[in-house]
């Protein structure tokens, strides 16, 4: 079985219950989050063999963070725990015409100040046949993009797969003055599979290709295939938000010579949002991953999109019984 492995920072999320504000409410949830841990989980949960190297704080949060990981099936014998504090973030749901908002509180966290010096990759890659990186680690500050430089590397001189999930944070890019599309083209030039729209490419190519038609997509992706030479597929969701408890969603996946698209999705009644994007790359990857073509992968990855929407919290705890259900229920699901 494809041994993958997922490196960034895990964090915790507290939200209001609800749909309360944060400055109303008198409580917090506590979720797991952070965008690779997120597909490492739903990974582990559909059966994969799945590994995650970070750095988290020697204390109960850090402590019940890999806990809760661990016990989704993740192995975590690569989390170091070191440094001070644990990366949160805050999140207050969207309703009616309220859009979701989300604080960041991680500057300084154990994984963000870890030197790029303490991952051994050769420790950290072995017996490893896939790497799962994201836009968000080189986001963090020097040492997380120099980690993040560095595990690409390790992983393309030992002939080991890379996905990329673009994840744009402008929030964390503005912290620090990393050169963002230097930094982004860098790790996607080590990707065979990227997670990302035409506006991220874009953003790496420095063009525009601006329109939402089928067309400008297929160009923005001709466009990566020219300059990224690695790179074999394009995966994307289109989302279509009418308010914030309906969104229509439908995915899309390029290769040099091939694409699929999928139908629509209608998602209403939406319960939390947030790691939709992650249980898609985790749908997507686990087909491939099994050698699957790109139709299934692209409805699985759809399909663990839109079941995430029903859940509360970032990770998509599902299982493959799941998706097939959904899928043959039909995709206009509720
Ligand atoms: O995709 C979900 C992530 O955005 C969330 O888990 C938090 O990693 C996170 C981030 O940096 O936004």
């Amino acid at each position: 079985m494809t041994r993958i492995l997922a490196f960034g920072e895990i964090m915790l999320r507290l939200s209001p219950p609800g749909r309360e504000l944060l400055m109303q409410s008198p409580r917090l949830d506590v979720w797991v989050a952070g965008a690779e841990a997120n597909v490492a989980t739903a990974l582990a949960r559909l059966g994969h063999q799945v590994g995650f190297a970070s750095c988290v704080p020697d204390n109960d949060l850090g402590r019940a963070a890999v806990q809760a990981l661990r016990g989704h099936g993740v192995d975590t014998s690569h989390v170091a725990f070191a440094g001070e504090r644990m990366g949160l973030y805050f999140v207050t749901s969207g309703a009616g015409l309220r859009a979701t908002e989300v604080v960041y509180d991680r500057a300084g966290s154990s994984f963000a100040e870890a030197p790029a010096a303490r991952w051994d990759w050769d420790a950290i890659l072995a017996d490893i046949d896939w790497l799962h990186l994201s836009g968000i680690t080189p986001a963090l500050g020097r040492n997380s993009a120099d980690a993040a430089l560095a595990a690409a590397n390790a992983a393309t001189e030992r002939g080991i797969a890379v996905s990329f999930d673009g994840n744009w944070r402008g929030k964390l890019w503005a912290r620090w003055d990393g050169d963002p599309r230097a930094i982004l083209s860098e790790l996607v030039d080590h990707a065979q599979l990227l997670f990302g729209n035409h506006r991220d490419i874009a953003l790496l190519l420095d063009r525009d290709f601006s329109g939402d038609g089928p067309e400008r997509r297929r160009e923005a992706a001709e466009a990566a295939f020219a300059a990224f030479p690695r790179l074999r597929t394009i995966a994307s969701t289109a989302r279509h938000v009418e308010h914030v408890d309906l969104h229509r969603l439908s995915a899309r996946i390029d290769e040099r010579h091939a694409q699929a698209q999928t139908e629509e999705v209608v998602l209403s009644g939406i319960v939390d949002r947030i790691g939709g994007g992650d249980a898609f790359a985790a749908g997507v990857l686990s087909v491939l991953l099994h050698g699957g073509d790109l139709d299934t992968a692209a409805r699985s990855g759809l399909a663990l999109a839109a079941l995430k929407h029903s859940l509360p919290g970032d990770a998509a705890l599902f299982r493959q019984d799941d998706i097939d259900a959904f899928l043959t229920g039909g995709l206009d699901v509720r």
